[in-house]
């Protein structure tokens, strides 16, 4: 059956961010020690996927501990050292679901020669290369997948980050408290909006898919582009809410779909850039934590109580759902995406 991997692991991240958080709780006194060291930047760096899981970490980290902190790939990390770290040291934190991707690995190598220092690697294999030779491993229990596109092992690594940033912060209980409350909200969320998902996937008339989000959730609209590309070969970018004025609004047409992932500080701009591009003639969606005052064709209320900057994952299943149901649609497997391999691993 096509996509019955993909399927599977979309709709058990509940469980699965359920069984990280326990297993982080258990973990983090060995990563206190050195998250907790006064660091004057932090990098993030990952591959695909994990890249964009470090966009949205970095900008998370830097609001809630007011430390610098960057989110880079990997390859341009082991490749341009010099463009990405200057003579004071930074924490370095890989992210690789398989933890075998080699310009991951190079990059964290490439750190640990020039600064002579032990990243923090987040990974749900916990034998994997990545994990076994690093001192701070964070495995994100739950997160394993058979499918080669990233879902439950993206929003449980992404959920790591997040317990990582509440720990850097030295947040009270009030914090993961809200951690706690994601894997309830994401049952009530998949099961009231699974059936619209799956109807706006079969509509044919648009063709173009684009994902806007900014600060925090600039990150997560990659990755909701990422998928949609990879399972279903629909043509999707990610923009930030207010670039998408300054050029790419060109392209709006009847054709196209544009989903907005609605950040609470900033929904009166945002909501102003999506009524623009429906007068352009788009189709609008927006992911939103309330549906007051929102003016959409479709609206996906989070309804989650869960301050935004512990929400990051909540907003990822109904596109993942949607991605799944267009490749369906199109008589695509996604469980098989079209020319990609679950690890990229080069030779010498
Ligand atoms: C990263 C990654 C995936 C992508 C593809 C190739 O892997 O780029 O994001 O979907 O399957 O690998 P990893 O380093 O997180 O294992």
């Amino acid at each position: 059956m096509f996509g019955k991997h993909t399927y599977e692991e979309i709709m058990s991240q509940g469980e699965a961010w359920q069984q990280s958080l326990l297993h982080a709780e258990r973990e983090i006194d060995m990563i206190k020690e050195i998250i907790t060291k006064p660091w004057p930047e932090v990098v993030f760096t990952g591959c695909g996927s994990t890249y964009y899981l470090s966009l949205t970490a970095a900008s998370r980290w830097q609001e809630i501990t007011g430390i610098y902190a960057r989110g880079v790939p990997g390859s341009e990390a082991w490749l341009y050292p010099k463009s990405i770290y200057i003579d004071s040291a930074p924490l370095l934190i890989a992210i690789s679901r398989s933890g075998t991707t080699t310009e991951t690995l190079r990059a964290i190598q490439v750190y640990k020669e020039h600064y002579k220092l032990d990243p923090i690697v987040i990974s749900c294999y916990p034998e994997s290369d990545m994990m076994v030779q690093s001192r701070y491993p964070l495995l994100a229990a739950g997160g394993q997948e058979r499918s080669v596109a990233q879902t439950r092992s993206f929003s449980s690594m992404l959920l790591m980050t997040h317990y990582l940033t509440w720990v850097a912060a030295k947040q009270d209980n009030e914090q993961t408290n809200q951690l706690i409350k994601l894997p309830e909200t994401f049952e009530k969320l998949i099961s009231k909006y699974e059936g619209q998902m799956k109807d706006l996937a079969q509509n044919h008339s648009l063709q173009k898919y684009v994902f806007l989000g900014s600060g925090i959730n600039y990150g997560i609209a990659c990755e909701a582009m990422l998928k949609m590309k990879e399972m279903s070969l629909t043509v999707s970018e990610p923009f930030h809410f207010m670039e998408y004025r300054h050029g790419p609004k060109s392209m709006v047409a009847e054709d196209t779909l544009i989903i907005g992932l609605i950040h609470d500080a900033t929904r009166h701009e945002e909501m102003k850039v999506l009524s623009e591009m429906k007068d352009y003639g788009a189709t609008i969606m927006a992911v939103t934590e309330s549906a007051d005052g929102i003016t959409a064709d479709y609206i996906v209320e989070m309804d989650s109580g869960i301050d935004v900057m512990y929400r990051g994952p909540l907003y990822l299943p109904t596109l993942q759902l949607l991605a799944y149901y267009r490749a369906i649609e199109k008589g695509l497997d996604p469980d098989n995406p079209t020319n990609l391999t679950t690890v990229v691993e080069l030779n010498d």
